[in-house]
């Protein structure tokens, strides 16, 4: 089905009203073609030697039926090259647009839609919020909450509040994202919706049609999916996908990076990656400390 929606553009003032009312926007030009053909020849490699060696990725720990579908998962300890995508200006600008200064990166990971792959379901990214609640109501345990239970609806404005976005996603085009070979789906103000789609229900969506070099980005309570690949070639679409500085991120970046990239990082890459500490929070000794520390480097026991 199809409905209107935001159109590609570079102009990241558009971008932002385009979120703001659609969900969902579309940023061309968003990096050069040199740098994606280097990006799109290593995550092809990567993605070939990872299933040649059976530690490829699929879906299947979210979706058992979709196991076409290859994920090349933890890209910094896979490549300097992808560090340019989260040091890339137009990315951060919309990720502190939509979740404030001090947003950190969550998962950096590439999805890739093989021909013949199935339909992903249409979802928000984050089904882990509690749904708000009236005064005195009871309310969902947030640790009982499950991707699959949870309140369905329509996707229009709800009359009551709902909760704001606190995780943001901005896929970059590494091939064209087509409708042939798998470009993400979006549903134009579900955002405002307050619930998540039916699995069983239908619903007019937008097709993100944008050439290589584009980012789709799509803020956490837009109801979007990969579509179907009836191409003959892969759709690489790579995530960084970014979250409020309380949350817990999907990668586990300060503990799963390798050491030699773990040095080589930038403080500000560093910083996105979550090794800041923010308001005590991801402290790992000393309270005032500005960073996160390495257990190796911290206090253990002291007697005098
Ligand atoms: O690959 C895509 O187009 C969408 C992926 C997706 O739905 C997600 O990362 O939540």
């Amino acid at each position: 089905m199809k409905e209107d929606g935001p159109v590609p553009q570079r102009d990241i003032a558009g971008l932002k009203e385009s979120v703001t009312r659609h969900g969902f926007g579309m940023y061309l030009d968003a990096v050069d073609s040199e740098t994606t053909a280097a990006i799109r020849e290593r995550v092809l490699e990567q993605a070939a030697a990872e299933r040649q060696v059976n530690l490829h990725t699929t879906n299947s720990a979210v979706e058992p039926e979709d196991d076409i579908n290859q994920w090349v998962v933890f890209l910094p300890n896979k490549g300097r090259i992808f560090r340019h995508l989260i040091n890339n200006s137009p990315c951060l600008d919309i990720v502190r647009f939509i979740l404030g200064r001090e947003a950190i990166l969550s998962e950096f990971s590439a999805h890739i839609t093989w021909p013949g792959n199935r339909e992903m379901p249409l979802h928000i990214d984050q089904w882990f919020m509690p749904h708000p609640v009236e005064p005195g109501e009871d309310y969902p345990r947030p640790s009982d909450i499950t991707r699959s239970r949870q309140r369905c609806g329509e996707p229009r404005p709800a009359t009551g509040p709902v909760n704001p976005p606190v995780v943001c996603n901005v896929m970059f085009a590494i091939t064209d994202f087509t409708l042939e070979n798998g470009a993400t789906r979006l549903v134009p103000e579900s955002h405002r919706s307050g619930c998540h789609p039916d699995p069983a229900g239908h619903y007019a969506s937008v097709h993100a049609e944008v050439p290589a070099g584009s980012f789709v980005v799509w803020e956490g309570r837009t109801w979007h999916a990969a579509s179907l690949n009836t191409g003959t070639g892969p759709r690489i679409g790579i995530t960084t996908y970014w979250s409020a500085p309380f949350l817990r991120q999907l990668l586990n970046f300060p503990y799963g990076l390798r050491p030699e990239v773990a040095t080589d990082l930038t403080d500000h890459e560093r910083g996105l990656m979550g090794f800041r500490v923010w308001s005590t929070y991801g402290t790992s000794d000393d309270f005032e400390s500005e960073w996160a520390r390495p257990g190796s480097e911290n206090t253990g026991p002291l007697s005098r």
